[in-house]
């Protein structure tokens, strides 16, 4: 699907509206308001953004903790999102399942995951339920650099490339794996450079390159669509926070956080639009305002609403 205007505005709206939720969910934890496990998605919306618009509606996404802006992208209503976060009610699982486990079968968001590369083998199930029913849908699966030193990795790739699988592998290579830098765990200098070995096509990408970044799911998620099999995507990115809201960051120098959060992708792609031309300044601060009144709906949302009966624990959980 080839990137056309209405998608880059969708893209900006999308991210905008992500980086202002990010920010009051960090100033609600900081100031003590609420409390939730928490990662934070700031610097990767743009990816998520674009992850979840060049999908088709019906295709599945299998998620990973830190990617709420590509859920949402997906079509998670936000309020379903935030009320699952804080455990209350009219979450999306009635407040079972935080951040870290939350679903929309609806929209297609059909995993989350919170255990590191446990994600990959349930997209390719996902993606042989596929093959079985012939419903001609793909499954994106998103995961960070450190799950790729998971053995959960290596199974996926091997059984998705050997049974040619309609699923596109995801890795948001954020640099770092809570305190660990990429450099430091990994043998070869780039995840894609690991595909030859499950002989799968890999591509590397800015995922701070829009267009690029929609080229590059774009095909392949056409490529698996039409029976190609799986495709590893890298894509480059990068983690303004901390691992965790505790994190300090101490194993970084302050200057290269610094001059990544001073080119802030989502503001750098809003001047990029409005100088060629896609969007004008009043329009793109529409949409700013926009977002930030229905981050603040959303929020009000899910603090009015209540926690679940005691009842609920039991609810949903076994199968009878
Ligand atoms: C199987 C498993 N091992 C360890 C952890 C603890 N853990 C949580 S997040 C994380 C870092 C993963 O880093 P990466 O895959 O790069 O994703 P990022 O957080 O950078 O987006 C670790 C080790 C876990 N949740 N699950
Ligand atoms: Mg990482």
């Amino acid at each position: 699907m080839t990137i056309t205007p209405g998608h880059l505005r969708e893209v900006y709206e999308i991210s905008t509206f992500a980086k202002q939720l990010d920010d009051k969910v960090q100033q609600l934890l900081m100031g003590g308001t609420i409390t939730t496990t928490w990662f934070s998605w700031r610097g990767s919306e743009l990816l998520g953004a674009v992850i979840g618009k060049s999908m088709r509606p019906d295709d599945y996404l299998v998620a990973y903790y830190r990617d709420g802006m590509s859920q949402m992208a997906k079509g998670f209503p936000v309020k379903l999102l935030f009320a699952e976060a804080l455990g209350k009610v009219t979450g999306s699982q009635r407040g079972k399942s935080g951040w870290v486990h939350s679903v929309h079968p609806e929209s297609g968001v059909v995993m989350n995951s919170g255990v590191v590369g446990g994600q990959l083998p349930i997209a390719a199930g996902w993606a042989l339920s596929s093959v079985l029913r012939g419903d001609g849908k793909v499954t994106v699966c998103n995961f960070g650099d450190g799950a790729t030193n998971e053995g959960a990795f290596h199974e996926a790739l091997t059984l998705a490339s050997l049974w040619q699988l309609p699923v596109v592998f995801v890795c948001h290579n954020n640099l770092y794996a809570e305190h660990t830098s990429f450099r430091k765990m990994s043998p070869v200098e780039r995840v894609a450079d690991r595909a030859c070995a499950y002989n799968v096509p890999s591509v590397v990408v800015d995922g701070d390159d829009v267009p690029a970044t929609w080229q590059a799911l774009s095909s392949a998620i056409d490529l698996a669509r039409s029976g190609g099999g799986p495709t590893l995507v890298e894509a480059m990115t990068y983690r303004f926070r901390g691992h965790t809201r505790y994190d300090t960051m101490a194993y970084i120098s302050p200057d290269e956080i610094k001059s990544r959060v001073e080119s802030d992708p989502v503001l750098g792609f809003r001047q990029w639009l409005i100088e060629q031309g896609h969007a004008s300044q009043d329009e793109l601060a529409e949409v700013d305002a926009r977002a930030a009144e229905e981050v603040e709906e959303a929020w009000e949302f899910a603090r009015d609403s209540d926690f679940p009966e005691v009842d609920e624990l039991y609810t949903d959980v076994l199968a009878s």
